[in-house]
């Protein structure tokens, strides 16, 4: 498969997604979302794969929509074509998928990166909605995400103002999972994504919809619903396998159905 505006590899069970789109600061265009979706589809086809990197460059995630592309729209193409929707692919995805950010993510990127399960930043990154600087707002999600990871006082502040967060504040907000030296983020981010690809697939995709679920619905419905899928687990040979070797005192060989 051929993409113009990424970079798509597999490591092992990891399979590897960079934007790619140096020039524009990785500005997303629709090209480039009709590949993201095109890859993520074909590494969720993929039994070998366990788990997902999405990265930018150094210099940037992704700094936003692409400002040139979405300049003489109007309201009634937008509505008519349902700009944006198609954008959410990546939030569909059922398999984990980590952020690994460096430099900007505004905008798009911003959004982009909290529809992945972990934020891994480095210490570069800069966080931001600066889309009302542009007479627009968020539009892939970035007031709901945003405010549900960082609360309304934050959110409100960056969406309104445009202001960004830097990596410090964004991990003591609660945005991202952990910091990093730029130098370290793609290791770390491998390091983490080996290791969830190594634990049982099916168990990784029920725990990433369960975490998930906590964000859609009351707390009764979330824990009921976890209990239907802690109790389908059982179903797997992964769990035999899993605690049979716990008992035995060995490493577990895991199928990863
Ligand atoms: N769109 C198009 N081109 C861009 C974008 C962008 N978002 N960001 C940067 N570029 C281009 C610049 O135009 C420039 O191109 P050229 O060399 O041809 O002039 C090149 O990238 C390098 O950028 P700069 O020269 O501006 O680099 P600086 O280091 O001076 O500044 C900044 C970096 C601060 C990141 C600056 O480029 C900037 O402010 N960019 C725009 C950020 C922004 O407003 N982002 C929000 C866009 S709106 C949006 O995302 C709406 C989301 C709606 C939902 C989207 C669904 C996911």
């Amino acid at each position: 498969m051929s993409y113009e505006t990424l970079l798509v590899e597999t490591n092992g069970r990891v399979g590897v997604v960079t934007l790619h789109r140096p020039k524009a600061l990785n500005a997303l265009n629709s090209q480039l979302i009709e590949e993201l979706n095109r890859a993520l589809d074909a590494l969720e086809a993929d039994p070998g794969i366990g788990c997902i990197v999405l990265a930018g460059s150094e210099r940037a995630f992704a700094a936003g929509a692409d400002v040139k592309e979405m300049q003489f729209l109007t309201f009634p193409a937008t509505y008519r074509d349902d700009f944006i929707t198609s954008w959410e692919r990546l939030s569909r995805c059922r398999k984990p998928v980590i952020a690994a950010v460096a430099g900007y993510a505004l905008g798009g990127g911003c959004e982009m990166a909290m529809m992945c399960d972990i934020i891994l930043a480095a210490d570069t990154a800069r966080f931001g909605q600066p889309e009302i600087q542009l007479g627009i707002m968020p539009g892939a999600g970035g007031s709901q995400r945003l405010t549900r990871a960082v609360g309304k006082a934050k959110a409100m502040e960056m969406c309104l103002t445009g202001r960004t967060m830097d990596a410090a504040e964004a991990e003591r907000a609660g945005l991202v999972a952990r910091v990093v030296p730029a130098a370290d983020l793609m290791a770390e981010a491998m390091k983490t994504a080996d290791r969830i690809a190594d634990m049982p697939l099916a168990a990784a995709m029920m725990v990433k919809e369960s975490v998930n679920r906590a964000f859609e619905t009351t707390l009764a419905e979330g824990i009921r619903f976890e209990r239907r899928l802690f109790q389908a687990l059982f179903a797997t040979a992964d769990q035999k396998e899993g605690m049979g070797a716990f008992v035995e005192k060995r490493q577990p060989g895991f199928a990863r159905e």
